[in-house]
């Protein structure tokens, strides 16, 4: 089956009528679906399945071993994403094996497709969840108490599930089987329009991190409060939109953006009480990215005691800028004549992994150049060219 036939049968699944696009988020509904539709997928395919203890899933060809040569990427979604981002790298990695199987390939060494948890941090806050807690970059604690917009905690997600979140934290022996990482990915941003490339190869991941700025001032009546004297969350709250936008757009190749503000108690008559606001902060350099984050920070505190409000800052998330694995990347272009280099402003989970075993990434032009959001967009020919691509590394590297 296609790559593209593949992600037609998951078209409808996590569709999010109210925002447009997809709401596919961990441990949820449609997240149980794609698991299930995974899993037979890969039995289909006469892989053997396994779910590690971080809720990732690995699908085997051959005896998992070390030096293995894995693929791979995720399938939940930000909310109202796009179509292709995650997906695409795991039906063109099902699609890969499928090839390779058919043509009765014989690997020499392992081969495995893994369905990471959780990339986007779209309920529980932080991404490349099940990278995290493979690699230990994320604390086995930290991550059980993380709690969704619903309330629920990881940890009871997760065990409605089937997991024993006792059990999350590093993996030992699943990281020591991977050899080399190969993630393939719609691209997000023009690199491959401009480049006029349909497909390019991952060469650096830029730092980026979430902070969640806290203001708190006095909730009350919209009508029988008089201006003055107020002491107005909201005020704070929205002039850190602003200031990070006014901050990174002097900061060379800067990212700051403010996608979730969220007043308590909400009510349209009612002078908030609290507002949270979560940042997002990317630029090279981890050194730019923090001195960047601590402007924001200080006009946020400034703007906070202007309004008579308190405000707290934690640090939610962060990863350092990557680069990949030079001697992969060297090989993929070789395996790949006239394939570009493409740097990313977009995380992902072999940037995580980066730090521990070789992985690169193969990109897939996206003419829209829109990414999470319902315009992010491959052409059928670019989606079967880069599984192709695909094909021929894991071919290559397992022979
Ligand atoms: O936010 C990111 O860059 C990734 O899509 N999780
Ligand atoms: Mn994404
Ligand atoms: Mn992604
Ligand atoms: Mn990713």
């Amino acid at each position: 089956m296609s790559a593209v036939a593949l992600l037609r049968e998951i078209a409808d699944v996590g569709r999010d009528r109210r925002r447009g696009g997809y709401s596919r988020h961990a441990f949820d509904g449609a997240d149980a679906e794609l698991r299930t539709w995974f899993v037979e997928q890969a039995e289909r395919r006469a892989l053997s399945v396994e779910t590690d203890r971080n809720g990732n899933i690995w699908a085997w060809w051959g005896m998992p071993g070390p030096g293995a040569v894995v693929t791979g990427s995720h399938l939940d979604s930000v909310p109202g994403g796009g179509a292709f981002d995650g997906p695409l790298g795991v039906v063109s990695a099902l699609h890969a094996m499928e090839t390779l199987h058919t043509e009765g390939f014989r690997p020499t060494r392992p081969l495995a497709v893994v369905m990471f948890a959780e990339e986007e941090g779209g309920r529980f806050g932080v991404p490349c969840l099940g990278s995290r807690l493979l690699t230990g970059s994320l604390d086995a604690d930290q991550a059980r108490a993380l709690r969704g917009p619903d309330g629920v905690t990881l940890a009871e997600a997760a065990s409605r599930s089937g997991l024993d979140p006792a059990r999350f934290g590093r993996d030992v022996p699943a990281l020591s089987r991977i050899g080399t990482f190969v993630e393939l990915h719609v691209e997000q941003g023009r690199g491959l329009i401009d480049l006029d490339s349909p497909v390019a190869v991952g060469s650096t991941v830029i730092p980026h991190g979430r902070w969640r700025f806290s203001f708190r001032g006095q909730g009350n009546h919209a009508g029988a409060t008089l201006m003055e004297g107020r002491r107005d969350p909201m005020l704070p709250a929205a002039s850190l939109v602003t200031t990070a936008r006014r901050i990174a757009s002097g900061v060379a190749g800067a990212r700051a953006t403010v996608g979730r503000l969220v007043p308590r108690p909400g009510g349209t008559n009612v002078i908030a009480s609290t507002v949270d606001v979560w940042l997002d902060a990317r630029v090279t350099g981890d050194d730019r990215t923090r001195s960047m984050v601590d402007a924001i920070a200080d006009a946020a505190r400034q703007a906070a005691s202007e309004e008579g409000c308190e405000v707290t800052i934690a640090e939610e998330s962060y990863a350092g800028g990557v680069t990949f694995d030079p001697v992969l990347r060297k090989r993929l272009a070789g395996l790949l004549p006239e394939v570009p280099e493409l740097p990313t402003g977009a995380g992902h989970d072999a940037a995580i992994l980066a730090e521990h075993v070789p992985a690169s990434m193969l990109y897939v032009r996206n003419p829209t150049g829109i990414s999470h959001a319902p315009e992010e967009f491959a052409e059928d020919a670019d989606v079967e060219h880069g599984a192709r691509a695909l094909t021929e590394v894991l071919r290559n590297f397992s022979t």
